[in-house]
């Protein structure tokens, strides 16, 4: 069928190293963070084919992107080096609240992709599923354009998208207003339910009020933190408690509950199951301070997913 093809920036990151507030580091760990990268990483970890597509600097941070990308088995051959842009950057800053993001990746490479990138992979030859995010919408209006039209009706493929609203990036006037039709006409559509309440208000208070307003995507996946999530499936619904886990660090959670979810639907596990993969992937970035954290041993994973639901969670 082809692969999954995710696209969307990936950046270098760097955080200060030792944890320290940004304006007081003296040194700082260099990684790569990036939302649909971290998907296309986790699926090929799975050993299901992904082809990462994207646009970097020609730069020493994007030859270290691309080749970390790569390291995972994910397929680099659609990503562009772009001559006369740099790859963006990430800025970690961990504080007594938090820890917040500072983004230089105005004007980056990747801000530049135009829908020509969907024509381009499409002729490549056959593609089982796109995955796009709610960063790139954000990102540039070409870069708007290309989610747009990857979600338009009539497209040739599946699509699936994660509302990932990054406040750091736009307003909530104009993200609200252009990611609810988005996330409405995607085929599987991941959405956290404080991400759903703080774009489209407080009287979303459960999964089924979120459904209620994005009725489109054939699946419609609501994430309710560290307790839940809820798939809904044409008229159908399921919900699957999520793992307790001692959490490090949890950016890059919902990647991977993303990638483990959608890692589930492509081996046609059926939805309860694919929701747990969801929840133990998303557990694999919860224990670590990256993104990106080391999947359980396949036999456990496996002992885990056939588990009955007293010993689940
Ligand atoms: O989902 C994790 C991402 O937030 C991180 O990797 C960086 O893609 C990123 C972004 O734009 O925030």
């Amino acid at each position: 069928p082809g692969p999954v093809v995710c696209i969307g920036e990936t950046m270098a990151a760097m955080a200060p190293a030792p944890l320290a507030p940004l304006a007081a580091a003296e040194s700082l760990s260099v990684d790569v963070a990036g939302a649909e990268s971290n998907v296309a990483m986790y699926l090929a970890e799975y050993g299901i084919s992904a082809r990462w597509v994207s646009a970097v600097g020609d730069d020493p941070f994007g030859r270290r992107v691309v080749d970390r990308v790569a390291a995972s088995g994910v397929d680099v051959t659609g990503v562009r080096t772009d001559p006369t842009r740099p790859t963006g950057l990430l800025f970690k800053d961990p504080g007594a609240d938090g820890t917040r993001v500072h983004y230089y990746r105005r004007g980056s490479a990747a801000s530049a992709l135009t829908p020509k990138v969907l024509r381009e992979e499409a002729a490549r030859g056959a593609v089982a599923l796109v995955h796009l995010t709610g960063i790139t919408p954000a990102l540039s209006s070409t870069c708007r354009a290309l989610v747009e039209e990857a979600l338009a009706p009539g497209r040739p493929c599946p699509v699936s998208f994660d509302v990932n609203h990054r406040p750091a990036l736009w307003s909530e006037e104009p993200a609200s207003g252009v990611l609810l039709p988005l996330a409405d006409s995607a085929d599987i559509t991941f959405v956290g339910l404080d991400e759903a309440q703080a774009l489209w208000g407080d009287a979303l208070t459960d999964a089924a009020a979120v459904r209620a307003l994005l009725p489109g995507p054939g699946m419609l996946v609501v994430k309710d933190g560290s307790r839940a999530a809820t798939a809904f499936v044409g008229p159908a619904s399921y919900t699957v408690a999520a793992l307790k886990v001692g959490v490090v660090e949890p950016v890059g959670a919902g990647d991977a509950f993303a990638a483990g979810f959608l890692a589930g639907l492509m081996r046609s596990d059926d939805p309860v199951r694919a929701l747990r993969l969801g929840h133990l992937t998303a557990a694999s970035a919860l224990r670590v301070t990256s993104d990106h954290g080391p999947l359980l041993p396949s036999p456990r994973t496996a002992e885990l997913l056939a588990a009955d639901e007293e010993t689940w969670a």
